[in-house]
């Protein structure tokens, strides 16, 4: 098929989740089109099967804010009619799906009738798309995809408690490229970043409020305290600071490395020893799986879908949000044992396998079909 893909082009999960799909659907005979404001940073080298379409939103005095919704509708109809796409898949409800539905109407008064699926991410729903102001516009977006998927169970039960919702949302797991990792390095450069004695917890997200960045920083001091380790933060976001800062005042500066945007996570991955993900809300938790899909247990908080990708005492352990001592008491009984921590580690990547890309693209794939077939 001829798919045009709608994302967030930035670290965020639903544009990754969107590049990666994109490039497995192209590996496996589809033409994809990408269409957003930038290059996604996952997407690599494009080739005649994997296509970027940017979209220019000219900056003129008199809008105090530009108008990309309109910008976007447009260049998804030229993209659309210009190389025939069949399909329109659009990740994150806002405001791609209301874009996506406003290139739909322009298209239908063509006679061109594309069908829309639209992938529901998170805070798109919990957070952004609940606000008053924008309630309405990601109802009727929603009401009016032809498919909606959700990353999770639980951001489902969410979406149809929140909204009020007319069609069927079908469950579509993230998922990670298991081949990806198993041809892992033999080039795992530990002792860049910790001695030999140090065991290293990472934790890598965009640093914005609902990851709870105190609460890492705080899990790792009292970890620390007990046994000699070193953080890694990946990522970057408006609470870095704040969490620079919350290491010097702790008197852990010299144990926390800041590592900034990587777009080589599994090279931090491949040494860590645990991964911390203590959020606010997480629809799924994609950070947790690309961690366990690389043997790294994690210690998570058991915000909205996490549970559905950590098992409690099996790839990691799951506290009420905020629960500071219990997660770090938790970390310390992975890390102080070599055997439990192997165990963890194995466990880990069993259980991500489940969520690998050949289980889950099949069932996008589905959908798309059912889709075309009844537009
Ligand atoms: O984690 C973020 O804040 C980024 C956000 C996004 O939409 O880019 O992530 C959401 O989508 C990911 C991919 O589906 C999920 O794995 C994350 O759990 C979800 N984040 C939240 O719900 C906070």
């Amino acid at each position: 098929m001829k798919i045009a893909i709608v994302c967030y082009p930035t670290w965020g999960g639903s544009g990754v989740v969107a590049t990666e799909l994109g490039i497995a659907l192209a590996n496996r005979g589809h033409e994809v089109h990408f269409v957003t404001y930038r290059q996604p940073v996952r997407l690599g080298l494009l080739n005649n099967r994997i296509h970027f379409h940017e979209v220019h939103v000219p900056e003129y005095p008199l809008f105090q804010y530009q108008p990309y919704e309109l910008a976007l509708s447009s260049k998804l109809v030229d993209t659309i009619k210009f190389h025939g796409i069949e399909l329109l898949h659009v990740h994150y409800a806002i405001p791609h799906a209301y874009a996506g539905y406003m290139a739909k109407q322009m298209l239908a008064e063509e006679n061109i009738h594309i069908p829309m699926i639209t992938t529901l991410h998170g805070t798109d729903i919990t957070l952004v798309g609940k606000h008053p102001f924008y309630k309405p516009a990601v109802t009727f977006s929603i009401n009016n995809s032809d498919v909606v998927t959700s990353v999770s169970e639980n951001l489902k039960k969410q979406t149809l408690e929140i909204f009020d919702i007319k069609g069927d949302i079908e469950v579509i797991p993230n998922f990670i490229d298991k081949s990806k990792y198993s041809a892992s390095f033999t080039d795992c450069q530990r002792s860049l970043m910790a001695a030999d004695h140090e065991k290293i917890l990472t934790h890598i997200s965009n640093f914005r409020k609902v990851k709870r960045i105190p609460d890492v920083i705080n899990i790792f001091n009292k970890v620390q305290a007990k046994t000699p380790a070193k953080l890694v933060m990946v990522g970057e976001g408006p609470e870095k600071e704040g969490a620079e800062l919350l290491c010097e005042k702790l008197g852990i500066s010299d144990k926390v490395i800041f590592l900034g945007n990587s777009n080589e996570i599994d090279r931090i991955l491949c040494f860590t020893d645990l991964f911390l993900l203590p959020s606010e809300t997480e629809s799924f938790g994609l950070a947790a799986l690309e961690a366990m899909i690389n043997k790294v247990p994690v210690i998570s908080s058991n915000a909205g879908g996490i549970p559905e990708v950590n098992e409690h005492g099996i790839t990691g352990f799951l506290s009420d949000v905020g629960e500071v001592d219990e997660m770090a008491q938790n970390a310390l009984k992975i890390l102080e044992e070599e055997e439990v921590l192997d165990r963890f580690k194995d466990n880990a990547v069993k259980s991500a396998e489940k969520f690998d890309i050949l289980n889950i693209l099949p069932l996008y794939e589905e959908v798309y079909e059912k889709a075309y077939k009844s537009r």
